[in-house]
């Protein structure tokens, strides 16, 4: 067993703090004011292969594996999650086309997804229905030239914002067996958009309900075949979830890492904060807990990797505990900050409210101790 990075990954996480602390940490804040994260930002990171992080090589993707990845969105979200995990999103779509897609399908949309020309968003949640994911109600009726879409998606990132859609609507009988995926371009006759969702954290990040009425969809935009729908958007999740875990292991990270400067400099009765062995002790505690969250991380990413047979267990798993431990420790950041810790300037109350988020998107922590506890009884 060997827990270190090869050469190669720690040149993959290096090339990603590199351009997080060009390119996207100078900028954040004002993203966030500005509620947009501009598009010319895409096609540089597609440069870099972020693209298609784990679309095949043979498909013209990066070919890396799940674990290489998480590195990529760990350095990444070093300098902003909120831009981090709306690349995560197009990824998982990416990846979703490579792997299920028709020859056709790849041929249409996957160069332009990879190159970041095309920007794509992922449309599971509808009004009614969150983490009963199954539930969904917008409805595909075929007609003549494809489908005939009709529905509300509600939360999406990246709504009114996005090239293209991949969207998960019911073609058949309730339930998880009636459901199909289409990818519904932007400007399709039908679609709209809601308003702007005004939200805690993830603010540089358009979130807005995708409307579909009688939307026009062709029928060479199925993605793979009918009714397998949700097992598609499940598997897409799985990896989604290993990278938003580690978008808020990036950045506690961060928030960690300006503690430490902040607490040598600081002096409070005659001598720098950092001398109160009170407060060592909570470092430590958090060095340890971030420690031990990548660790599990990088463990449960391996297993996606290896496709283990309790790969999706290790997904959820990780997801909870890293998203929990991540915000945890921003949040003892925040706090040791004093009330510096609550400004905008020093850049750890934006950490703690982009990371609040994790816990609830891609599967509520609630569903992932589900997933997990329904494997550990029927085993
Ligand atoms: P509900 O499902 O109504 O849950 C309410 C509460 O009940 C939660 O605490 C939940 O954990 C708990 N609960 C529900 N069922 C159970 C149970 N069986 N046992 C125990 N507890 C339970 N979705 C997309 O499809 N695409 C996106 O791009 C996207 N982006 C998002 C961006 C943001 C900023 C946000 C906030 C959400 C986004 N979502 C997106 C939606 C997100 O995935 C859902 O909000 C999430 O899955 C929870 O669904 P819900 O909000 O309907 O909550
Ligand atoms: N991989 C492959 N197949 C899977 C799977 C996975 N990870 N998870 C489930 N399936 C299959 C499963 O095997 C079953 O098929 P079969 O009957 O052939 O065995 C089918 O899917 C139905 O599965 P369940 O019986 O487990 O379905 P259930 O309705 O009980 O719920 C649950 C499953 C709760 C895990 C799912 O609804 C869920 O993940 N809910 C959370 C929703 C969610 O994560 N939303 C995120 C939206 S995206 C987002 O937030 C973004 C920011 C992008």
């Amino acid at each position: 067993m060997d827990f270190a990075l090869t050469e190669e990954q720690s040149a993959i996480f290096d090339m990603a703090k590199a351009f997080g602390d060009e390119h996207i940490a100078p900028y954040a804040q004002a993203w966030e004011k500005d509620g947009d994260i501009p598009k010319n930002l895409w096609p540089k990171l597609a440069e870099l292969g972020f693209g298609g992080l784990y679309v095949s090589e043979d498909a013209g993707g990066s070919g890396l594996s799940r674990l290489d990845a998480t590195l990529v969105f760990e350095a990444l979200s070093m300098a902003c999650p909120s831009v981090a995990a709306f690349l995560s999103i197009h990824n998982m779509c990416a990846a979703m086309i490579d792997k299920f897609g028709s020859d056709d399908l790849k041929a249409r949309y996957l160069d332009r997804a990879i190159g970041m020309e095309t920007f794509f968003s992922y449309c599971l949640t509808e009004p009614g229905s969150g983490s009963d994911a199954a539930a969904l109600k917008t409805r595909a009726e075929r007609t003549n030239a494809g489908f005939d879409v009709t529905g509300t998606k509600a939360f999406i990132s990246g709504g009114g914002y996005s090239d293209a859609y991949i969207v998960m609507v019911r073609t058949g009988d309730d339930g998880p067996k009636g459901i199909s995926t289409l990818v519904i371009d932007d400007g399709a006759d039908g679609l709209s958009f809601g308003g702007l969702e005004d939200k805690m954290g993830w603010r540089s990040q358009p979130t807005r309900q995708v409307q579909l009425d009688a939307c026009k969809v062709p029928a060479e935009n199925l993605l793979g075949e009918e009714s397998k729908g949700f097992s598609y958007a499940m598997q897409g999740l799985d990896g989604g979830r290993l990278n938003i875990a580690a978008c808020s292991l990036g950045a506690a990270q961060t928030a960690l890492n300006k503690t430490l400067d902040y607490m040598a400099e600081r002096k409070a009765f005659g001598k720098s904060i950092d001398q109160f062995q009170a407060l060592q002790f909570r470092l430590a505690d958090m060095e340890i807990e971030l420690q031990a969250a990548r660790v599990f991380l990088r463990q449960a990413a391996w297993k996606l990797d290896t496709g283990a047979p309790d790969a999706v267990k290790y997904c959820a798993m990780a997801k909870k505990f890293v998203t929990e431990t991540g915000s945890k420790v921003a949040n003892d950041c925040l706090q040791l900050h004093g009330g510096y810790g609550y400004l905008a300037d020093y850049g750890i109350e934006k950490i703690v409210r982009d990371l609040r988020v994790h816990q609830i998107l891609e599967g509520t922590n609630e569903i992932m101790r589900m997933i997990v506890s329904r494997q550990m009884i029927a085993a």
